[in-house]
């Protein structure tokens, strides 16, 4: 009896083990999986700042302050559900340097810039939402 009791909870042990590792492999296939479909960024715009709050912390856009290089390109990418833009200027006082338009769930804008000097962008669907690059 004492024996058909150990040789079960052996068998208990190595089913545990088991499903540890499977569980644990799924979630490092999860990983990979989403970080191959989300394109890297400089910037991102993070999840629900399609709603006003973002600006508070100043994480509408992360970083809100980005630096770089004349002629390194800057990426933005959309990490949120909604529709997005990087438009240079302020809100109702775009400057036309660049606008990405709306940019999708998951969609990356690049810009390259040949100037130094600080530009000041927003988003034109989200009034609250702005940034800056400034270029050495
Ligand atoms: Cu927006």
């Amino acid at each position: 009896m004492i024996k058909k009791i150990s040789i079960l909870s052996a068998v208990v042990v190595v089913i545990i083990v088991i499903l540890a590792f499977s569980l644990t492999d799924n979630s490092d296939n999860k990983k990979t999986d989403t970080d191959d479909l989300i394109v890297q960024g400089d910037v991102i715009m993070p999840t629900k700042v399609s709603r006003p709050g973002c600006e508070v912390k100043d994480i509408c856009y992360i970083p809100s302050s980005f630096v770089t290089q004349k002629g390194k390109p800057v990426t933005w990418v959309n990490h949120d559900s909604a529709f997005h833009s990087v438009t240079s200027g302020f809100y109702e006082e775009p400057t036309d340097l660049f606008d990405s338009g709306h940019l999708d769930p998951f969609e990356s804008y690049s810009v390259t810039f040949d100037e130094s000097g600080t530009y000041d962008y927003f988003c034109t669907l989200h009034p609250w939402m702005k940034g800056q690059v400034i270029v050495e």
